[in-house]
């Protein structure tokens, strides 16, 4: 998450996402946006979290939690949160196929998520936060480095919990790739970024991520984060 970057595009499309290119947060709007061959759809326009750009009172004002990926509509409604946005995404064909069709597929989907996301890629979150330099001090104005230890053994486990569940099955929350998938693939990129490795003995967790990087999804944001270009 190291280089400055700023992109802006004169195409014009209703569809905005303030974000950082190669954010682990941003990274799972970003996968869900090539999974539904939606990149060319999208405007991003880049708010550097090195210098503190989400924190200013002008980002606040597009997002109350001052935090990215923020998505904005051609009519100024703005849907933050990466779950909240791949779920409009998701339906904006008609043609939900990351978050569940059925009533039992969008609750372990949405479940798993939350799960995802508390177990795993929040906790790594924290951890940058609190027990690394994290984005530097001028951003970072309150540390707490016990609580960020904390969270990177939660983290651990989260990591640990992953590797049972897809002991027993091929994606996160059952028999097909979802929205779970890519919140853990988020807390797998926050991971390698923060130097935090998974556990040798978590074979599946590892096998898995594996296989997701292989996806044409994954190989693009991979491609632009090398390039160290947005997408789109
Ligand atoms: N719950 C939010 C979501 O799901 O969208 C969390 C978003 C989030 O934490 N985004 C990170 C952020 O803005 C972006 S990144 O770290 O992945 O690049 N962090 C900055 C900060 O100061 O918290």
């Amino acid at each position: 998450m190291s280089t400055p970057h700023r992109h802006t595009d004169a195409r014009h499309s209703p569809l905005k996402i303030y974000d950082w290119y190669n954010g682990p947060y941003p990274a799972r709007v970003r996968i869900a946006l090539a999974e539904k061959g939606l990149l060319p759809a999208v405007d991003f326009v880049s708010i550097n979290l090195w210098k503190g750009e989400h924190k200013t009172p002008e980002f606040l004002e597009i997002n109350y939690s001052g935090t990215l990926p923020v998505l904005k509509l051609e009519d100024g409604t703005r849907i933050a949160e990466c779950t909240a946005i791949t779920q409009y995404l998701d339906h904006l064909d008609s043609k939900p196929t990351l978050t569940g069709t059925t009533a039992v597929e969008k609750g372990l989907i949405h479940m798993m998520t939350k799960r995802a996301e508390i177990e795993f890629l929040d906790a790594v979150s924290v951890y940058f936060h609190h027990a690394t330099p994290g984005l530097g001090p001028y951003v970072e104005f309150y540390q707490n480095e016990e609580w960020g230890l904390r969270m990177r053994d939660k983290a651990v486990r989260g990591m640990r919990y992953f590797n049972e569940v897809l002991m027993s099955r091929p994606f996160v929350a059952g028999e097909s790739f979802s929205m779970a998938d890519i919140a853990v693939i988020g807390g797998m990129i926050f991971s390698a970024l923060v130097e935090l490795s998974v556990p040798e003995e978590c074979e599946a967790l590892r096998k898995w991520y594996a296989r997701m990087q292989k996806r044409p999804s994954l190989v693009a944001w991979a491609a632009m984060v090398e390039k160290g270009e947005p997408l789109g």
